[in-house]
Formats: structure tokens, C-alpha cells, sequence
């Protein structure tokens, strides 16, 4: 729902336009308001910055590493207009009005950016900032969709970079809570089944969320190439809810391996339960809603899913 949200931080004025009608963009941009990562369906709107990395402008990096080339040019009242409050959308504001120092940014935007374009391949652990990341979408995992949640998100980068004693014990706490989760992970990946071809891969049960573990990303191939992944597709038998959740690298792998739409070939020819079918997106989806998936078929949608490469080569 759209707001108009004027207010301040560190003495900067901020004008905010959160989620605008689809009509007005354009009008809004030409009374300048900066778009950040303003992608609505196919369309992504853009001005001269070009602060987005979807639909015509895939081929760029992330909005955030893009905004450091015009660190700290958006003057006060700094006049933006945002759809969603993610790391990568909070932090190209940020940059732009030239909160925090540059030598910091250079550094944390690339990171940012890593995340959120290979989010399945990024081992947060290993990344320098990955503390504060991980504090951040801690501290943002209950957001509202609120042009207020984007500014939340702002004031927490700052107060976590400028108050970072604080978080001493919270930053141990996340990064045991996450060695622990990719232990998990792994134990559960070294029990899997794999299909034939070694491409499909069947963790039943899944204790954790652990695709990107279990995925297993060679980062000496691109993120968006079948050779940049050992595994195309893992089926995920949720152990907390009963239900299996498919998920592939990214939907340029999903349609390597599974032909244009990736998985949305895949879902029509599994089993349905009660009537109810599997459904989705390109490279993430899952068993009918709410329904427990029967343990007893899930080789036989290892079976359909290996049936279902387009593309077939077996694993190194
Ligand atoms: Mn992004």
C-alpha cells in the first residue's frame, strides 16, 4: 500500500515513497525520486543510476554496489522511492546519502551484494561483515511491509556499525546458531539419496533449512551455469511440517535442468494428494499446501524429477 513517509536520520532529511502505484512511477521519477531496486513484475524502473539488477538489467551487480559509485550525492531531503525492505535495498539508500564512511561501504556493500545474488552459494560465515548481516536480518525477520520497516532497517545498519559493543553476545549467539545449522545440514546430505545421474538429490528427513549446504555451489563456475552446482534440484523432506520442498540453485539453473519454466514442467507429473497438486515458482516450490507428503512416494519423485532433466550429465 503506497505511503508518503517524510521524517530524518543523522540530520539528513528523508523523503520516502514506498510502494507508489505502478502508473506513477515514471511521474515520481521526473520530480526525482530516486528508484531503488523498483522492479514490479517484468518491468524494473529505472533513472540514470540504474539501481536495479532484475528483468532488463540482470546483467548488472546488485543495487547496492552499483549506489557506490554515487556515494553520499543524494543531498538533504534525500527523495526515494522503495517497493520492498531487503539488505541490498536498504543499504543502496544508505550509501547514496553517505551515512556511514565510504571505506566501511566499500567493503560491506560487496558483500551484501554476494548475498543477494548468490544467496544459496554464500557462506555467510566466511564473509568479513557477515556478523552484521546476520544481526540485521535477525533483527528485520519480523518486517512489516511498511515504508517504516525500510526505515528501521536503515537506523539498525547504522546503530549495529556504530554501536557494534552492543552486539558482542548477540553476533556469537547467530554464528553458533549457524555452525550448528550447517552441521546439521551436512549430516542430512551425507544420508541423502542421489538419482542416477547424481543431479537430483533426496534428504529425508531435512532437520534444518539446508539447501544451500546441501546444493554444494563450485564457485570456480558461474552462479547461474549447471557446472557452478553439484546438485540441480534437492527434494527436502521437512521434518517440522511433513511436507517436501523442491529447490533448485536459481532459475537460470532450474531452466538448464529442466527446460524453460524449470520446475513449473516438474509439478504437474508428481503425485497429488487429495486432488491437490505441487506448485511453485521456477526454482523453489513444493508438495500440495498443508497436506503431510506420504514418506513411501519420495523415490518415486526422485524417480520423476531425474525423469524430468532436460539435460542430463552425469556428476564429475
Ligand atoms: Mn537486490
Amino acid at each position: 500500500m503506497r505511503e508518503f513517509i517524510s521524517t530524518m536520520c543523522l540530520g539528513h532529511e528523508i523523503r520516502l515513497l514506498w510502494q507508489p502505484e505502478r502508473e506513477e512511477i515514471p511521474d515520481c521519477i521526473s520530480q526525482g525520486f530516486v528508484p531503488i531496486e523498483m522492479a514490479e513484475g517484468q518491468e524494473s524502473f529505472v533513472d540514470f543510476r540504474c539501481l536495479d539488477h532484475h528483468n532488463a538489467w540482470s546483467h548488472l551487480p546488485s543495487a547496492c554496489v552499483t549506489a557506490l559509485q554515487y556515494y553520499g550525492t543524494l543531498e538533504s531531503p534525500a527523495s526515494v522511492m522503495v517497493n520492498h525492505t531487503d539488505a541490498d535495498c536498504v543499504l543502496t539508500g544508505l550509501t547514496l546519502m553517505g551515512l556511514l564512511p565510504l571505506n566501511v561501504l566499500e567493503k560491506f556493500n560487496v558483500e551484501v551484494g554476494l548475498l543477494d545474488t548468490d544467496p544459496l552459494g554464500t557462506d555467510v560465515s566466511l564473509l568479513t561483515c557477515g556478523d552484521v548481516i546476520q544481526v540485521w536480518k535477525a533483527g528485520m525477520a519480523s518486517l512489516k511491509q511498511s515504508g517504516w520497516s525500510w526505515l528501521y532497517g536503515l537506523q539498525l545498519f547504522l546503530d549495529i556499525f556504530r554501536n557494534g559493543e552492543h552486539y558482542k553476545a548477540v553476533k556469537s549467539r547467530l554464528a553458533e546458531r549457524e555452525q550448528e545449522r550447517r552441521r546439521v545440514a551436512l549430516e542430512d546430505y551425507e544420508k541423502a539419496v542421489r538419482s542416477p545421474s547424481g543431479r537430483v538429490l533426496l534428504v529425508a528427513p531435512s532437520r534444518v533449512y539446508g539447501f544451500d549446504v546441501q546444493l554444494c555451489r563450485q564457485s570456480e563456475f558461474p552462479v547461474e551455469s549447471l557446472q557452478g552446482w553439484r546438485h540441480w534440484c534437492v527434494i527436502g523432506q521437512i521434518e517440522r511440517s511433513g511436507s517436501v520442498t523442491l529447490s533448485c540453485p536459481n532459475k537460470s539453473v532450474a531452466e538448464g535442468a529442466f527446460g524453460p519454466g524449470g520446475l513449473l514442467n516438474v509439478y504437474p507429473r508428481l503425485p497429488t494428494i487429495g486432488g491437490k497438486t505441487w506448485g511453485g515458482r521456477e526454482a523453489v516450490g513444493g508438495s500440495p499446501r498443508g497436506a503431510l507428503f506420504p514418506v513411501e512416494l519420495l523415490p518415486k519423485v526422485l524417480e520423476i524429477i531425474e525423469g524430468a532433466l532436460t539435460f542430463k550429465q552425469e556428476m564429475a
